[in-house]
């Protein structure tokens, strides 16, 4: 049995799917929590799951649910990770208005059914578990003040937010109470070319894509002023391992200390591909919250001295590396829509 075994929730996600690659390739065996879904929801890790019977193999998928506790046990028992990353969560903040209660379901109460089964698992058998928890710049919400730390207050702003400030402080009570090697990761907007389709980075370059082939005319956004923190979900997965590595647990901020609006996004973007963003945006007023995160700007200080952690892509590096994947993306749509094939694509974009 390899003595580094991690265990993955939310492996199927943009997180899961590159820390799943950085694990794999420093020779960790790597565990992933999935839930049934009506169709297939491992696109994201299929290049890197092989069968497992083979001896070669490195990654095993088991079905689970974060709303389960009972399973979330099992698997802490039958896997006996000695790293457990809780990246699950219904993540659109948007979506948490509309399903408050499941959000928090998933979220809040699946972290604690998660941290339960920990502690219960090294009570029983004495293994140690080292514990990291997905928390968000979303916490800061209405920001108490700029640049955001880890001693900022949190005054969360939606539903995703207050039950992603629940999960932090949980975390905090088992490390404090149960002498659980417990870790939050305070991590800002982070992006890439396997970003889900309804965030906002990636709406704006699917949209280019498609725009530049063809294959749309327009892309209808909400808010064009709020401004984000953003970097690249490659860089922040190594920052959670190295949260892992250090003796003690503790909280950091992951971040890139630049903050850009919605519109630069926009604007940079479609002149990548020689085109002007005025040009191509409608305003849609579903696409609004009900109440909004204005600006989000984190002082990563303390991830950068302590775990030597930094960012290598910045702000536009990320845009082009988006644009270029779907420009690509939308040239094989437009390859298969030509040859007669059915392509579908999402009508209702969040
Ligand atoms: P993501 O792409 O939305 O992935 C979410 C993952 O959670 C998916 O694997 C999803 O499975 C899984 N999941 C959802 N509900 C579940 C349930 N009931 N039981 C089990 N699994 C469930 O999110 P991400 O961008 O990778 O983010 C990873 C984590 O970091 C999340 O907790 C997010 O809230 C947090 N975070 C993200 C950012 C960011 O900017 N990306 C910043 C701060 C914090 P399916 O594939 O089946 O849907
Ligand atoms: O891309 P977004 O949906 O990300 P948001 O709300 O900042 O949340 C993301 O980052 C958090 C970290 O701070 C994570 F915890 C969370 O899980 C998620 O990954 O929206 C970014 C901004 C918002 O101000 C939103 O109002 O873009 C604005 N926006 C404008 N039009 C839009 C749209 N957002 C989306 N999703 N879709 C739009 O049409």
């Amino acid at each position: 049995m390899n003595p580094r075994r991690a265990l993955i929730t939310g492996i199927t996600g943009q997180d899961g799917s590159y820390l799943t690659e950085f694990l794999l390739g420093k020779g960790y065996e790597v565990h992933g929590l999935i839930r049934r879904s009506s169709s297939f929801n491992t696109s994201r890790i299929n290049h890197v799951y092989r069968d497992p019977h083979e001896a070669s193999a490195g990654l095993f998928l088991h079905y689970a649910d974060m709303t389960d506790p009972i399973c979330l046990s099992n698997l802490i028992q039958h896997v006996k990770p000695t790293e457990v990353y809780n990246l699950a969560a219904q993540s659109h903040v948007r979506v948490s208005f509309d399903q408050p209660i499941y959000t928090g379901d998933v979220v809040a109460l699946g972290a604690i059914r998660l941290l339960e089964a920990i502690r219960d698992f090294q009570d029983r058998w004495g293994y140690q578990v080292r514990y990291y928890q997905a928390s968000s710049s979303e916490q800061f919400g209405k920001v108490v003040e700029t640049p955001q730390t880890e001693k900022t207050p949190f005054y969360p702003r939606s539903p995703y937010g207050v039950a992603k400030v629940y999960a932090h402080w949980i975390t905090i009570n088992y490390r404090e109470s149960y002498n659980l090697h417990a870790s939050c990761g305070i991590l800002f907007n982070h992006e890439s070319p396997r970003r889900g389709e309804t965030f906002l980075t990636r709406k704006i370059s699917r949209a280019v894509g498609r725009i530049k082939h063809g294959l749309q005319k327009s892309v209808f956004l909400g808010n064009l002023e709020s401004k984000r923190d953003w970097g690249f979900a490659g860089d922040y997965v190594r920052a959670m391992w190295l949260m892992l590595q250090q003796e003690k647990p503790d909280d950091y901020v992951v971040a890139t200390g630049q903050t850009h609006s919605v519109r630069e996004f926009c604007e940079k973007a479609f002149a990548h591909v020689g085109l002007d963003y005025r040009d191509f945006i409608q305003i849609d007023p579903r696409y609004f919250r009900p109440a909004e995160v204005d600006l989000l700007l984190g002082d990563s200080t303390k991830a950068r001295t302590a775990l030597g952690w930094q960012p290598k892509v910045d702000f536009q590096h990320l845009v082009t590396m988006m644009v270029d994947a779907d420009l690509e993306l939308a040239q094989r749509e437009k390859t298969l829509i030509e040859a007669g094939h059915a392509v579908s694509t999402p009508k209702e974009q969040a």
